[in-house]
């Protein structure tokens, strides 16, 4: 395994396996995961990868809040969507051993704008390891201030398939979601989740073991620790025309995000107190 920087970031690589991650300084976003030089993330081919933008793929981090503002929770009511780490530029504090790396985000990595949205004290340590089938993911959230401060996180999955009318999410059988399509609650459906037209679903309280079906064989898998809630996406034709850093337009064919996180409720965090959480990402290909 070798870790070396890249223009805007740094790449884990495994020549063994074939197997690499690329992480921009940039949000700490994983653009892209190979495994055997096949990709495993969804990259839109309009993404900026300038730091002009969130990027449209790869894993964006979400924190402090989750979805648009609504005016309901004072303390992020002036944050933009998903928040501020998915467009902050992160600081690589290196390697922690051969195949993994940490970044880290502050208030002092914050613009002004960020800053004055979200006054808090925190620390994020992002830490990312790459092991032969798998992609380990953790994040720490700290509270070095004196002031108990409200999150919501979640890893932004966009797993690349190549046909997302062959995908079913296995695992969220029979569970409340709220549809976002629709705005409301649904408390229980008795199916996989399959992908015919927009979905956009809120699951709670989710198991915390999920799979990624292909033609009914599983090619991905979704481990988390201390993450409550699992977000399913595909914005089909008419999300992906709304989204001008969304081409080709068609490609919507092939995502599937399936994002775990905490989002349904804001997690608490006291004064000098830390909360950590870890999704790991298995292919099955
Ligand atoms: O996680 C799903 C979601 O919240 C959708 O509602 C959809 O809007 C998507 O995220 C993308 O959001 P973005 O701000 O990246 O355009």
């Amino acid at each position: 395994m070798t870790v070396t920087p890249t223009e805007n970031g740094v790449r884990i690589s495994d020549e063994a396996t074939k197997a690499t991650v690329e992480i921009l300084n940039f949000g700490a976003t994983i653009t892209s995961w190979r495994i055997l030089d096949q990709e495993l993330l969804f990259l839109s081919k309009g993404s900026k990868l300038d730091g002009s933008r969130a990027v449209r793929g790869g894993i964006p981090l979400v924190f402090p809040r989750f979805g648009p503002p609504k005016g309901d929770h004072p303390a992020t009511d002036s944050l933009p969507q998903h928040g501020f780490a998915r467009s902050s530029t992160w600081e690589l504090l290196g390697e922690v051993d051969e195949n993994t790396v940490q970044f880290g985000l502050g208030p002092e990595n914050l613009s002004e704008e960020y800053r004055k949205a979200w006054n808090y004290d925190f620390t994020l340590l992002y830490t990312v390891k790459l092991g032969k089938e798998a992609l380990e993911l953790s994040l720490e959230v700290e509270n070095p201030g004196s002031e108990q401060f409200d999150f919501n996180v979640l890893f932004h999955t966009y797993f690349e398939v190549p046909e997302v009318e062959k995908v079913s999410v296995e695992g969220l059988n029979g569970l409340k979601y709220f549809n976002k399509v629709e705005g409301q609650f649904v408390t229980k459906e008795d199916k996989p989740v399959t992908f015919h037209g927009e979905v956009d679903r809120v699951y709670e309280a989710t198991p915390s073991q999920i799979a990624v079906d292909y033609d009914g064989k599983p090619i991905y898998e979704v481990q988390t620790e201390n993450l409550k809630d699992t977000v399913v996406w595909n914005p089909w034709e008419k999300g992906a025309n709304s989204m001008s850093d969304f081409s080709p337009k068609e490609d919507f064919h092939k995502m599937v995000c399936v994002e775990s996180g905490s989002v349904a409720e804001f997690v608490k965090l006291a004064p000098s107190k830390s909360w950590k959480a870890t999704v790991t990402l298995k292919s099955l290909l």
